[in-house]
């Protein structure tokens, strides 16, 4: 099988990418994701379930606040059906070559949008078709699709929560075309990621109708999916600013409890994003644990941001720290289910070389292979679950147990505590497990 579809290839001069090991001084290879590997039950590649994003490695050109773009895509300035083509062929080139197995995009990343909703609905109707053929040539599938419903200026005062209910209509067009490419493509989740649901300023804004209508608009397009045949999981993003300055869906626990309030929790859970993470002053693997203790853990998107600012830089990951215990987290769950690891990181602005758009995944690759490897053994080992087990011993057994079973009164347990007396210190042992971690993380290994 040649590995680029259509008849221009996107990225001459590269290959396909192959698992080389760690002692391989080529850049261009895997040091640490051999996809066919077996961890446990799984191979690496079932386990990863790695995902490219649309927006950020065939769309967005480099620009920031203050700089035009610095990347001169080949379908820059064609007519925009024919860019789509160009950029839908780059998109399953790249993925075959990387060995990744799913992509995700937004509705006007993939298809331009039209003056009117019917012509945006034939436009997306008509890249769906593109799609399909090269999911079909290339075996590679759709992670999930989602609506913009951010970018354009009647989003300015939100999409689902606008105090127009006009605004709030056209939203609704978007996402029910989406959801109809969605199915078409056979799509494992859909997204919604809520930029503009939120506000600027409490002074002009009703926060209680906002969320209601919020629910209103969610449950009307699980009702819509559900009915057209869309059987995977609709996922909420979270983010608590950037580019409103409050947004609804703040952090992971506020996300759960909305979806609780509503009865949303069924058939909606969670996509987290590690650089939304940190902006919610919040460890990327606390998010994941909140998810995942809800049972409401569906997809990642894996990326990082930066410690020393307040922005979403999406970078690519590259933390053996946080990659292993995002992947404990991930295999004590039991995996991602419908769910996978979506790059949503985009190239510095100076990383101008074709390659780099390879690199740049070929390391988040490798950073959660080796995560996965790692959590892995240390899953196995047991030491960390032993010792969580035993930290909490005393519920285990006598009245602690009984507390848990929601035997006691208040009254019993003071009496227990007059019976006891003094509390004994019991040490936390922290420092002694983040030793542990560095010996295994760092323990020499093939
Ligand atoms: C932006 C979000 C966005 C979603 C999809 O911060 O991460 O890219 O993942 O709309
Ligand atoms: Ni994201
Ligand atoms: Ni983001």
């Amino acid at each position: 099988m040649s590995h680029f579809v259509g008849d221009k290839e996107f990225f001459p001069g590269i290959g396909k990418i192959s698992y080389e090991g760690p002692d391989s001084d080529n850049p261009l290879a895997f040091k640490f994701y051999n996809p066919e590997r077996r961890i446990g039950n799984k191979t690496m590649r079932e386990h990863l379930r790695f995902s490219v994003a649309y927006w950020h490695s065939f769309c967005a050109g480099g620009t920031d606040p203050f700089g035009s773009p610095t990347l001169q895509h080949p379908w820059r300035g064609s007519d925009p059906m024919a860019a789509a083509a160009m950029k839908a062929d780059a998109c399953f080139e790249f993925a075959t070559k990387t060995s990744m197995d799913y992509y995700c995009f937004h509705d006007i990343d993939a298809a331009p949008e039209g003056g009117t909703v019917e012509e945006t609905e034939r436009n997306l109707q008509l890249v769906t078709k593109m799609l399909k053929e090269r999911q079909k040539e290339s075996g590679v599938k759709l992670l999930w699709n989602t609506a913009n419903m951010f970018s354009h200026p009647r989003y300015m005062n939100g999409a689902a929560t606008n105090p127009d209910f006009h605004v709030v209509a056209y939203a609704a067009s978007q996402v029910k075309a989406a959801l109809e490419s969605n199915v078409e493509l056979g799509g494992a989740n859909y997204v919604f990621w809520g930029g503009r649901e939120g506000y600027f300023s409490l002074l002009n804004t009703d926060m209680k109708r906002e969320q209601e209508h919020l629910a209103r608009f969610l449950m009307l397009a699980r009702d819509y999916g559900r009915k057209i045949g869309f059987t995977g999981t609709f996922l909420i993003e979270p983010k608590p600013m950037e580019p409103t300055k409050h947004q609804y869906d703040f952090d992971a626990a506020t996300v759960i409890g909305f979806l609780k309030a509503w009865g949303l929790d069924q058939d909606f859970k969670l996509n987290i994003e590690a650089n939304h993470a940190t902006l919610a002053n919040h460890p990327f693997a606390h998010e994941l644990q909140v998810c995942a203790d809800a049972g409401l853990l569906g997809s990642v998107d894996a990326n990082r941001g930066d410690p020393h600012n307040g922005w979403d830089t999406d970078q690519f990951p590259t933390s053996i720290y946080d990659a292993v215990e995002a992947m404990m987290i991930i295999l004590k769950y039991g995996g991602l289910g419908t769910g996978g690891l979506n790059f949503d990181a985009h190239l510095r602005r100076s990383s101008t070389d074709p390659e780099d758009l390879f690199l740049a995944h070929i390391g988040g690759m490798d950073t959660f292979a080796l995560g996965l490897m790692i959590a892995d053994e240390l899953i196995r080992e047991g030491k960390l679950d032993a010792f969580v087990q035993q930290r909490y011993a005393s519920f285990d057994e006598g009245e602690g147990k009984d507390f848990e079973a929601g035997k006691l009164t208040l009254e019993d347990l003071r009496n227990y505590a007059v019976r006891r007396g003094a509390v004994q210190k019991r040490s936390g042992k922290q420092e002694m497990l983040e030793n542990y971690l560095n010996q295994v993380i760092f323990r020499t290994r093939k």
